[in-house]
């Protein structure tokens, strides 16, 4: 292993390993050799080299994704670190541990007329956790620092023992630093940032570290003994109507008892969506099937009225219908408990109780006995059954269209690929169909951007032990076209690019109305295909446009192959509007 000869460059090494923190994901530069030489000179960690800084964000996040533990992500100094902003708000609002480590000239060469210097200290404003920067060690290129020393990093007069003073005041307030930063990305599950200040020469590395951190090991315990759960039972006494609406999740947030406690304890209703990754054939999978037919019902408000929940019980992240959304703000319930260490939302406005524990503890102790109106869940079996059966009608006429290629594959996706979702139609068409068979679907809600669907898939495959696809539309693919730019895309990644010339979304959105620069400004239509793509990326290339071409092509498409491979769906943004239009209309009737 090369120690570099700068202590704090040595402690933040050394804490890596204290926390058992290996995945670190390395952006070229100068300014960060220290560390980036650092990380990859010791074997047990597992270094990524990434140059677009965006992706490298991205592709940190699906890695911390799948594995929830930080991932570093190590850039220079410059405008290096701005671009890692996407992905730490994706991280920050999706609760996914990330450590920023942004290399920096010292304080004296900032505002001065250097090179690739920009004020690097707490530029991710309100959308990280935390932001930190260390201070400079004195002890390292001492003579370089009292040159300037405007800023008074050393005190003066100086002699051997003064510096030493100093320098080791700076190691404990670095180890502190260190330490709770890291702390906090742990406990917490989001990002943070530390900026660290490096005098030149960068290059020279000695065999052991000077530095001693803090042997103090830290609690990462959480303490479900503080919430006396006892005081939410008088909640769940009376009979009620009780929802639950699963967000985004992973496969095994509830045990299998509990879930199945869930589906069994007769009258709760379990909505959940593509992302909540919890499945049980009892529980509401399309949302959007169920609510979006009875807002246009002439009696529509008696319906909503009996469909509101008294009682909305909350687990996992962000949800993604819009439907459910409204009906809940439109009919608000009772009461709202988020149950989980997660962060609630009051996404409905009545002012969420957080109950801050393993939801398995709240479904064993509470749940269990709680009172439930049995005629509430028949209310929503009724509705869910016969928009389903319309449903398969309009599916059997439809024509060739963006719902039909999610027909087609929610069906056809083997149940041993993990699925990857671009924003925003792509994931809005997979929760019409069912895939109560799938249990590892991920999509990037936290802030719903476009710009790093690639980047995450990439990451995230290289830690899950399965087969990974990404279905994704045209801008948000060509947007991320630099996820591909790495040599870690395995030959089973998949990519499904459903090339519709445009943000096709934009028409199924509420409100669209066609107009002279919608085309140019808001759909942004175009005719590029992704096949120029696949070849400087090495990618085997297929393109169908109809739906016996695509059942062809995926029978073949999930096979072994000695390379990866891009399916690309072309599809009529016009055609695919309007059939979904009359899908929903179709869903109103009677
Ligand atoms: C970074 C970012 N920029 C802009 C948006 C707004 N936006 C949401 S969806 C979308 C279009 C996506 O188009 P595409 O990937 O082709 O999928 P389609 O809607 O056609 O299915 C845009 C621009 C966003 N979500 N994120």
């Amino acid at each position: 292993m090369m120690y570099p000869t700068i202590p704090s460059a040595q402690t933040i090494l050394l804490y890596c390993s204290k926390f058992n923190i290996t995945d670190i994901v390395i952006s070229p530069g100068s300014r960060n050799v220290p560390l980036a030489i650092g990380f990859a000179s010791d074997k047990k960690f597992n270094c990524y080299s990434i140059v677009d800084e965006r992706s490298a964000g991205f592709f940190a996040l699906g890695i911390a994704q799948q594995t929830k533990v930080p991932v570093i992500l190590l850039c220079t100094s410059g405008t290096a670190l701005l671009n890692y902003a996407p992905a730490i708000a994706e991280a920050y609002y999706s609760e996914i541990p990330l450590i920023i480590l942004s290399t920096d000239r010292p304080i004296y060469k900032i505002n001065i007329g250097d090179g690739q210097t920009i004020d690097q200290n707490k530029v991710f404003g309100n959308n990280i956790l935390s932001s930190s920067s260390l201070m400079q060690d004195v002890t390292h290129q001492t003579q370089a620092i009292l040159k300037s020393n405007i800023q008074k990093l050393i005190k003066t007069p100086l002699d051997k023992a003064s510096l030493k003073k100093q320098q080791s005041k700076i190691q404990d307030f670095n180890n502190n630093m260190v330490s709770s930063s890291f702390f906090k990305a742990i406990q917490s599950k989001k990002p943070v940032h530390i900026n660290v200040p490096f005098e030149e020469p960068l290059y020279d590395f000695v065999s052991s570290p000077s530095v001693k951190i803090s042997s103090k090991s830290l609690n990462f315990e959480v303490s479900d003994q503080k919430i006396n759960l006892d005081e939410f039972k008088p909640f769940f006494k009376k009979q009620s109507k009780i929802l639950v609406l699963i967000g985004c999740s992973t496969p095994n947030y509830l045990s299998k008892k509990n879930l199945q406690i869930l589906a069994d304890k007769t009258g709760i209703v379990v909505l959940k969506e593509s992302t909540s990754n919890l499945n049980h054939e009892s529980f509401f999978g399309n949302i959007d099937q169920i609510i979006a037919p009875i807002e246009t019902l002439k009696n529509k408000e008696a319906i909503f009225s009996n469909l509101k929940p008294k009682i909305l019980i909350t687990l996992g992240g962000m949800v993604i219908s819009k439907k459910i959304k409204q009906f809940l703000r439109n009919y608000p319930p009772s009461h709202h408990f988020h149950i989980g260490l997660n962060s609630p939302n009051d996404t409905y406005y009545v002012g969420v109780k957080h109950i801050k524990v393993d939801p398995n503890l709240f479904f064993e102790k509470i749940l269990l006995q709680s009172n439930v109106d049995i005629n509430y869940k028949n209310l929503w079996v009724e509705f869910s059954n016969k928009r389903h059966l319309l449903h398969k009608t309009f599916i059997k006429k439809a024509p060739f269209s963006d719902l039909i290629v999610f027909s087609v594959l929610s069906s056809k996706i083997p149940v041993n690929y993990q699925l990857h979702v671009a924003n925003s139609s792509p994931i809005r068409y997979l929760q019409l169909f069912k895939m109560s068979h799938f249990n590892s679907v991920y999509c990037n809600r936290g802030t719903s951007g476009i710009d790093g669907s690639t980047s995450t898939a990439v990451g995230a495959s290289i830690v899950n032990n399965t087969p990974t696809l990404l279905v994704t539309g045209d801008l948000s693919f060509f947007y991320d076209v630099n996820g591909l730019w790495n040599n870690y895309v395995n030959s089973d990644f998949r990519i499904i690019v459903i090339n519709n010339h445009g943000g096709g979304i934009f028409r199924i959105l509420p409100g669209y109305k066609e107009n002279k620069f919608f085309s140019s400004f808001i759909e942004t239509k175009h005719s590029l295909s992704a096949e120029q793509i696949a070849k400087m990326h090495g990618f085997k290339y297929q393109n169908k446009k109809t739906k016996l071409g695509l059942r062809i092509a995926l029978s073949s498409f999930f096979k072994k192959s000695s390379a990866p491979k891009i399916l690309e769906i072309t599809t009529s943004s016009k055609l695919s509007s309007d059939t979904l239009k009359n899908y929903f209309k179709f869903l109103s009737r009677s």
